[in-house]
């Protein structure tokens, strides 16, 4: 990785990945790849910006051959809610969009890192320790999309040899840039409430358990999967990556322990519900754990503590 593309760069995972890869690779040598929203204080300050709409393949091509780039994290994605308020759009930017970020890679010999999730899986997965190779049914349209995208990053690779890469992600919490129309935004708005309100209303039922993970396991993995040996990795593109399972009683549970006097109670979404209940309750990652030593450093008390301290100065 000499000279890098960031896609989605002023999103939840793009605003803090660009700044890692910044710090480690060099500032000059990451570009944040922006759309709609304009980058602000030190993303747009310590390094290039470009726009980059990945529904339009021109510009995703004039960047690449402008900055010389050699490696592209494309983040840009609508996520499961939004996803299902609006199916066309997801199709264009999770589908379309990626296959525009495919044709330049292969054109200009990039690799490719794009997240999946655990929306990849459906209610026909097994929920426990839903295996690495299992059946993968989605019922929605941001689950479709992220089956599709890994069958097409798998494919460029074996076809064109693209150095394609991949996680299956699960709700990544973080207090840097506020996720965007996720099933998993509860587990990071829930943070913010305590702190200025002591009190959350949660919009997913007690007794939901997915698996989430702390921001910066989200970053340290996506960079250690594209620095890993290629002879060693079986599963390129979808890798399960898991750092704890909880629902929302213990996330609370976890909350009080330093703030006793925060409160929770539920109003449910009925659609979040219902893509949370075909998502599993806790991925086995041994395949990720083998092939290139993922290994998270946050349990859900250890998350917890770091949140609301960062957000108690913050807020
Ligand atoms: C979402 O909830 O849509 C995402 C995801 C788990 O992929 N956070």
């Amino acid at each position: 990785m000499k000279k890098i593309l960031v896609t989605g760069a002023v999103g939840q995972i793009g605003s803090e990945l660009t700044m890692e890869l910044r710090r480690r690779f060099g500032n000059e040598n990451v570009v944040a790849g922006v759309h709609r929203t304009k980058p602000e204080g030190k993303l747009k300050e310590s390094g290039p910006h470009a726009a980059v709409d990945c529904t339009r393949p021109e510009q995703v091509k004039s960047v690449v051959e402008k900055f010389n780039i050699d490696t592209i994290f494309h983040l840009a994605a609508i996520l499961s809610a939004v996803a299902e308020a609006k199916p066309n759009l997801a199709w264009k930017v999770n589908i379309d969009g990626l296959y525009n970020v495919l044709e330049v890679a292969r054109e200009y010999d990039c690799a490719v890192f794009t997240p999946s999730s655990i929306g990849a899986f459906g209610n026909s997965t097994p929920l426990d320790d839903t295996p690495q190779d299992t059946i993968q049914r989605p019922g929605t349209m941001y689950g479709v999309t992220k089956v599709s995208g890994e069958l097409l990053c798998d494919y460029y690779y074996k076809r064109f040899g693209v150095d394609t890469r991949g996680l299956r992600y699960p709700g990544i919490i973080s207090n840097v840039t506020l996720p965007g129309g996720g099933t998993t935004d509860y587990a990071v708005e829930i943070y913010y409430e305590a702190i200025k309100n002591k009190h959350y209303t949660c919009n997913l039922k007690k007794g939901t358990y997915l698996d989430m993970m702390y921001m910066p396991d989200a970053i340290k993995g996506a960079i250690d999967l594209m620095e890993a040996a290629a002879d060693k990795l079986e599963h390129r593109n979808a890798f399960n990556v898991t750092a704890m399972s909880f629902d929302p009683e213990m996330i609370a549970a976890s909350i009080k322990k330093i703030i006793p006097e925060f409160t929770m109670d539920y109003k449910v979404d009925p659609v979040k519900q219902e893509i949370a209940e075909s998502w599993p309750n806790k991925m086995d990652d041994s395949a990720a754990r083998k092939e290139w030593g993922w290994e998270p450093q946050y349990n859900l008390d250890a998350m917890t503590k770091d949140m609301l301290e960062v957000l108690t100065k913050r807020l």
